[in-house]
């Protein structure tokens, strides 16, 4: 838990979110200002700010949901795909600093850029 880390409050149930997964160790909601349909974000409970800060059994469980949750994820709103990232640092964009992996539903013909398609 980090004072101040937004992320952690939804963990203690202090601000509220659309909870789709939980277990001991990870907790998926929807995204406030979701990039489409189903825009999930996957976190670990325990307050890290960079991939680099997760030791090997909490990476572990965080992409095990990560595998569970993606399929699903795109079955409840009918995707043919996802776009499955981590901004990791403020360079790359990350507004919060707490680890998260976004899920986020793609469409044939939905016109967002892929991610390869960042900084080209
Ligand atoms: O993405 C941070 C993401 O976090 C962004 O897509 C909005 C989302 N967000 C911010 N606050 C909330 C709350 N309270 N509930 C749900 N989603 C939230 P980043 O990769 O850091 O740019």
């Amino acid at each position: 838990m980090s004072a101040d880390c937004i992320f952690c409050s939804i963990v203690d149930g202090d601000i509220p979110a659309r909870t789709v997964h939980e277990t001991d160790d990870v907790l998926a909601f929807l995204d406030a200002n979701p990039l489409a349909p189903g825009h999930t974000l996957v976190i670990p409970k325990a307050h890290a700010q960079h991939v680099g800060d997760l030791d090997d059994d909490l990476a572990s469980d965080l992409f095990a949901a990560v595998t569970e949750l993606t399929p699903r994820v795109q079955a409840a709103v009918d995707a043919e795909g996802a776009n499955v990232g981590i901004n990791d640092g403020e360079a790359a964009g990350q507004e919060v600093p707490h680890v998260h992996v976004h899920v986020i539903p793609r469409f044939e013909g939905d016109g967002g850029a892929p991610l390869h398609a960042v900084g080209g």
